[in-house]
């Protein structure tokens, strides 16, 4: 370490990384670079552009603490207004120097002797620094079926979060794959141009209400202008999410009156027993992420669009042929399937001490002391990491929560010029222990969601609330570190 302040390293320039940036240069750590595969910020919203694409967390919660937006065009905005608050917030905080665009990551590697990480990117370059920080997000790779045929398909077809914006779907006859919070977004928006839209629907959402609404001007003044007004309205947020995500192991109660206002929801907006019965879950709510639609359901009830159960056998040149032997003629095929959740940091490969291997140690699912720092990975932590993501709640405030420890460990490292520190294997064994005793009460484990990996483990959420997790990382415990000197 040269100085007194550490260099870092910082993978990623979506809301984790810059959030993350954001709190290092307010405590004067200034010497960061962030590396961003892409060539524009923005990570999650700038990748997913599908018609109707938006955040179902009220935007005065969705957003930085420390950044307040008293004129959101909506109070659940677009991915337009969400990518132009990063922008404008990055731009204020002039981070847009410190961000090293097309440096997709390819492998990180802890050297022993000199206690810094050499990270390599795909074109060939090389980074040296003390600190290295992931903040590449859970969602950030689409996954595609693993469907008999599926290069066989003699249409046009894409995965959501990679929206083909060229092809007009006007007229179209549209197969889509897929019920999950993307699909339930553009599938009311592409619904009335479309010829004819069959959704395969392999398990039924639950869809809540969504309490939308325009901003309007005189809501913007009072936001802009009366101190507490915009607090108000977030606090208001935080305080709903947070009595929900009791319901998730206290107070299961709630989940059940959650689950009732979902079911008079349904019942409200389809009349057709036989597409209600459709469409009405058959596992308990919270289980997958909830979601929130006032137009999912009357989209579906229209006389040009079709829910599909019978499981899908293949997908033939044609379209999709389902296990009844039916082909569903098809132009084109929008895979709505979802995100390679548990990969946690895939495809990067990172080496700590002594040459171990990330995805090794993470063999049997992804783990981290608060979600944050991993034993014998030394100077290297973990923005939105395993066991960090919400039920209900923002993401946003999560970040800023690992942000504020991490920020701790790198003023323990300025502090200790010539030292790593690494969590000890005891705290964060201790740690997941009592993780995964409380997970196993949770719903997440009665249905397959991107939550969980292939072993059934639940290596995303974290089973509680907002508050309780901002608790836990408050203040970062150095007897849980080895603080040592490098070699
Ligand atoms: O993906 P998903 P998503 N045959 O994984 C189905 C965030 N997000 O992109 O349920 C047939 O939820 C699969 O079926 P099943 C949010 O955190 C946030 O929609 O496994 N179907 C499921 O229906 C969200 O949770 C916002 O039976 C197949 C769907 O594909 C996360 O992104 C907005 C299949 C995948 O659903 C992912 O959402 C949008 C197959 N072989 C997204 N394989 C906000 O508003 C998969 N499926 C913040």
């Amino acid at each position: 370490m040269t100085g007194r302040h550490p260099s870092i390293i910082i993978i990623g320039a979506g809301f984790g990384g810059i959030g993350m940036a954001i709190e290092l240069q307010r405590n004067g750590f200034t010497d960061f670079t962030i590396l961003e595969r892409s060539t524009a910020l923005g990570g999650v919203w700038r990748e997913n552009t599908y018609p109707g694409a938006a955040c179902d967390v009220p935007s005065p919660l969705y957003s930085y603490s420390y950044e307040p937006k008293p004129d959101w065009p909506q109070r659940y905005s677009d991915w337009q207004a969400i990518l132009g608050y990063l922008r404008t917030v990055t731009e204020r905080h002039r981070l847009l120097d410190h961000i090293v665009f097309g440096a997709d990551v390819t492998d990180a590697e802890f050297d022993d002797p000199t206690g810094q990480w050499t990270v390599r990117t795909a074109d060939g370059a090389t980074h040296i620094a003390d600190v290295l920080i992931s903040a590449v997000g859970q969602l950030s790779r689409p996954a595609l079926p693993n469907l008999p045929g599926i290069e066989t398909f003699a249409g046009r077809s894409f995965h959501s979060a990679e929206w083909d914006h060229d092809i007009d779907l006007t007229g179209k006859r549209v197969a889509c794959i897929g019920t999950g919070a993307s699909a339930i977004q553009y599938v009311p928006r592409i619904q009335p141009k479309v010829a004819q839209l069959t959704l395969f629907q392999r398990t039924a959402a639950w869809v809540l209400p969504k309490f939308d609404t325009d901003y309007k001007p005189i809501q913007h003044k009072l936001f802009a202008r009366v101190p507490g007004a915009l607090l108000v309205e977030r606090f208001g947020w935080w305080a709903i999410a947070e009595f929900v995500s009791l319901g998730l192991v206290e107070f299961p109660v709630i989940t059940r009156w959650v689950a009732a206002i979902a079911l008079h929801h349904l019942n409200e907006q389809v009349t057709d027993p036989e597409l209600r019965a459709k469409l009405t879950p058959d596992y308990p709510i919270g289980c997958k992420r909830g979601l929130f639609s006032n137009d999912y359901y009357p989209a579906l009830t229209q006389p040009n669009a079709e829910v599909e159960t019978t499981p899908i056998a293949e997908i033939v040149p044609a379209g999709v042929r389902t296990a009844d032997g039916t082909v569903h003629e098809a132009d084109v095929i929008i895979y709505g399937t979802g995100f390679k959740g548990t990969e946690f940091l895939w495809p990067m490969a990172i080496y700590g001490r002594g040459g171990r291997k990330l995805s090794d140690e993470w063999q049997d699912g992804a783990h981290a002391h608060l979600g944050i720092t991993v034993p014998n990975f030394p100077n290297m932590f973990l923005v939105y990491g395993p066991n960090t993501n919400l039920g209900v709640g923002s993401i946003i405030y999560m970040i800023e929560s690992q942000a504020r420890y991490i920020r701790q460990a790198v003023r323990l490292l300025a502090d200790r010029p010539g030292h790593t520190l690494e969590v000890r294997p005891e705290p964060e064994e201790r740690f997941n222990t009592a993780l995964q005793q409380r997970l196993n009460r949770t719903p997440w484990n009665f249905c397959t969601s991107w939550y969980r990996n292939s072993a059934g483990r639940i290596t995303n959420n974290w089973p509680g609330s907002q508050l309780s997790y901002r608790r836990r990382t408050r203040s970062l415990d150095p007897t849980d570190f080895l603080i040592i000197r490098a070699a």
